[in-house]
């Protein structure tokens, strides 16, 4: 029997290194199935818990303008979670199964999504940052060796290159407007920079997963190859932007044809990650919410859905 296993993990793995994709009903090693299991649904929470900071300007948006393009973010968030719930529960997981790790704790999410929404400029720097990061470390993933992953991510990051450029957009018009303006827009970059390089998981001395999934494929970068990318990118758009990354020990470094930056806040991530962020709380509670007051529109749909297989039973005879 484990002789046949590890055949059967050579092959796995020869399939792998030759970069053919894995499909849900070939065979593979049950650790890389749960590590699938973990990480996509990971990455689904966070699509939908990541609609409720936006969320909280849709009201109050400044314009007509703004306020549909924010609609239209938002609602693309939920059409991403709905890819990667779909694309998990081809692993063998139903969706209430997942909706239970949320709720009750269990799951992660980013966690980014702790931190609270001020002000309008916050729409601008999440977009920004947050959008920006997300589609450094999704890029990577449209070549993820799991082929409904890899298919997700592919439309997703189109979607979100758009969200990026919606919240450039907003900062750049914040920076070219009055003073106050360009100071919330200042106040945003304080608040949101640290946590948004945070995103990118722990340093890779401390990541659990990094080793496995490289070999894998499931990542193709590590966690600080990609915070350093995204580092280098996102700088000069500060500058041209007119403001100051909040970091006395970010520098160019010429040698290493990259930017040196400061020391992260590690514990202030652990504490995010463990349920103490600023806003965890309050996001699981309105997910929570979200889930039981909607029992009646899940029911509703089921119970259409099973008199539609009844009708075409019957007329199929
Ligand atoms: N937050 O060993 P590693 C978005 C956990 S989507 C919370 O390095 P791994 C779109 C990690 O789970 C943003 N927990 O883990 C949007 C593990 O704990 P576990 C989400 C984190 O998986 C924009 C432990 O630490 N993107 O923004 C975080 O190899 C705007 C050790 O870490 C994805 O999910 C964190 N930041 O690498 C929506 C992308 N980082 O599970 C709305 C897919 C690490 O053993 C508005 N995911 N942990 O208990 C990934 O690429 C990877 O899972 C990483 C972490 C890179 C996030």
């Amino acid at each position: 029997m484990s002789l046949t296993i590890d055949r059967l993990e050579e092959e796995f793995q020869a399939k792998i290194d030759a970069g053919h994709n894995i499909e849900p009903k070939d065979w593979m090693p049950e650790k890389y199935r749960k590590t699938h299991i973990r990480q996509i649904s990971q990455h689904a929470h966070s699509e939908i818990v990541g609609m409720l900071p936006e969320g909280n300007w849709i009201t109050r948006a400044p314009s007509l303008r703004r306020k549909v393009a924010l609609l239209a973010k938002v609602q693309d968030e939920a059409g991403h979670g709905l890819y990667l719930y779909s694309a998990t529960e081809t692993l063998g997981i139903s969706r209430d199964e997942l909706f239970e790790q949320l709720h009750s704790g269990k799951a992660k999410y980013s966690s980014i999504f702790n931190y609270p929404t001020l002000s309008w400029a916050d729409i601008g720097a999440i977009g920004w940052l947050v959008d920006g990061a997300a589609i450094i470390n999704q890029v990577m993933l449209t070549r993820t060796s799991y082929g409904p992953y890899a298919r997700a991510m592919v439309r997703i990051c189109k979607e979100e290159s758009f969200h990026q450029r919606q919240g450039y957009e907003i900062m750049l018009t914040l920076c070219r407007g009055t003073q106050v303006q360009k100071d919330l827009a200042q106040d945003a970059l304080n608040r949101w920079w640290w946590p948004s390089l945070m995103m990118f998981g722990p340093r890779d001395a401390d990541s659990t997963h990094t080793e496995q999934s490289m070999k894998w494929k499931i990542k193709r970068k590590t966690n600080d190859e990609l915070r350093q990318q995204f580092i280098d990118i996102t700088v000069p758009q500060a500058e041209f932007l007119g403001l100051t990354v909040p970091d006395p020990d970010l520098k160019w470094n010429e040698e290493r044809g990259h930017y040196d930056f400061g020391e992260i806040d590690w514990d202030e991530f652990w504490q995010v990650v463990k349920g103490n962020g600023p806003c965890n709380k309050e996001r699981l509670d309105a997910r929570r919410s979200a889930y039981e007051n909607g029992a009646w529109v899940r029911e509703a749909a089921m119970a259409y859905a099973e008199k539609q297989e009844q009708k075409r039973l019957a007329e199929v005879g």
